[in-house]
């Protein structure tokens, strides 16, 4: 397999790009203007109908979609194409409220595929290769991503899924992985553990293929030093498909919008204006090929900058840096999104006073995630056993709203440090951006 898995889509000269943009935009707004009453209402209200959008110079006319949309429109107020048509859904992780569930016809799910095919082949990947799948399976969209993407490639593909890290490093040194593909966070862990078990030098790794949080560039020099690898960025949301929306290629200088499937913008987050190509702000996206679930000016509220300096890769499409922050309070925690009025919600429904700081560090590679919470009066003048109890059944709630696991701190009334102005609700300390 050559350097480029789709050629003469990824290394196409600009200016066809962007027609062959416009041409799907057109259509694109057609499709969800006459299939989608939320997306004609929306239009509507905006003052603008199909005609008015006539190529990407045009696209600016259109009005945002946020989450909050997607949240009024669960589950099917946003699904362009009949049931009978869909062959797949997809979620984020996260939940009550804020559960985000995504469409696909099998077209959709082919050309995603065909994205994190890009990716793979970008990190040098070929049927030669064994890709060694350990996102998650199941809704989140990493593991069935990945792995479509590598079943394209025509890698030998191991779909592992997540956890069980020496059934993995068994896996990893028994059929000679050579591309790894998880969170950044897990293949520190996964490093440390072939280290220290004594399995690392005999491993046959050669690339990894990170994403779906935050990582730095001393993060990658750790992972690359320890595994003795490459490691490329890919960037994704449930929301536009999944991973591959941008993947990395070997100069490891921002990663490459698939900008036939996607037509990246960004914005302002105050005022929603467009920014110059080059300006720090807010990435918003639009899918024009999705045929189930197809976002209009999508806000990610991942802040980001855009690159469009021809790169030497050869690949024409534009790179965006890795996200520098978030325009909303979304915490990623060991993969998981988790807001905090979240956990907020679960503290009211368990009679607990709205006093309370989450904690956030990365100990060992994993994120660590704790709460304080103050306890009434009445609950801190009862016994211990009342007290544990009382803990047991918030780590139980916030497990079932959130799906992962905190550690939960019941501390005295009026012991967490009252701020002056806004309450500090969360202490990051994992310094990510
Ligand atoms: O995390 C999709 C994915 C899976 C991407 C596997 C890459 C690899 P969601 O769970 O919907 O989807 O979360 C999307 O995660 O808006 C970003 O804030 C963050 N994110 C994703 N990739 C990266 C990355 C998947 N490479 C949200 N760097 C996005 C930093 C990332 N943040």
């Amino acid at each position: 397999m050559g350097k480029y898995y789709q050629p003469e889509i990824e290394t196409m000269p600009r200016e066809q790009l962007k027609a062959l943009q416009s041409e799907r935009l057109v259509q694109q707004i057609h499709h969800v203007y006459e299939n989608v009453p939320y997306y004609r209402a929306k239009m509507e209200q905006a003052g603008v109908t199909p005609e008015d959008i006539h190529g990407i110079e045009d696209l600016h006319k259109l009005p945002f979609l946020s989450k909050n949309d997607l949240r009024d429109a669960y589950p099917y107020g946003l699904l362009a194409k009949p049931l009978k048509d869909c062959v797949r859904i997809q979620s984020t992780s996260g939940t009550t409220g804020r559960r985000v569930v995504a469409f696909y016809t099998q077209h959709d799910i082919d050309l995603w595929e065909d994205c994190c095919a890009r990716a793979i082949v970008a990190a040098g990947g070929s049927n030669e290769d064994v890709v060694q799948v350990c996102y998650g399976y199941g809704l989140f969209t990493g593991g069935p991503g990945l792995n479509g993407g590598s079943h394209k490639v025509g890698s030998l593909t191991l779909p592992m899924s997540s956890g069980n890290t020496e059934r993995q490093l068994q896996f990893m040194e028994d059929l000679e992985a050579t591309i790894l593909c998880c969170t950044p966070s897990y293949a520190l862990y996964l490093a440390e553990s072939a280290i220290e078990s004594g399995v690392r030098d005999r491993l046959k790794l050669r690339a990894g293929i990170f994403g779906a949080e935050a990582w730095t560039e001393e993060m990658r020099h750790d992972i690359e030093d320890k595994l003795g690898i490459k490691a490329y960025d890919i960037y994704g949301l449930t929301e536009l498909s999944g991973p591959g929306v941008s993947f990395e290629c070997e100069e490891q200088k921002g990663m490459h919008v698939n900008e036939d499937h996607f037509i990246v913008e960004i914005i302002d987050p105050e005022t929603g204006e467009v920014l110059p190509e080059g300006s720090k702000g807010e990435l918003v996206f639009t899918s024009i090929t999705k045929e189930a679930f197809p976002m209009i000016r999508y806000r990610t509220r991942d802040i980001c900058v855009l690159n469009p300096t021809p790169c030497s890769c050869g690949r024409t499409h534009i790179r965006m840096s890795k996200p520098m922050g978030r325009s909303d309070d979304m915490l990623i925690i060991r993969g998981v999104n988790v807001f905090p009025s979240q956990i907020e919600t679960v503290l009211l429904n368990q009679g607990m006073p709205a006093n309370y700081q989450i904690i956030i560090d990365r100990v060992n590679n994993t994120d660590t995630f704790d709460i304080e919470v103050e306890m009434t009066d009445a609950l801190f003048a009862d016994s211990v056993a009342a007290i544990a109890n009382k803990e047991k059944e918030i780590i139980a709630a916030l497990r079932a709203m959130l799906g992962i696991s905190a550690k939960v701190h019941l501390v005295a009334p009026k012991s967490i440090t009252r701020s002056e102005g806004k309450a500090v609700r969360v202490v990051d300390k994992r310094k990510l951006y």
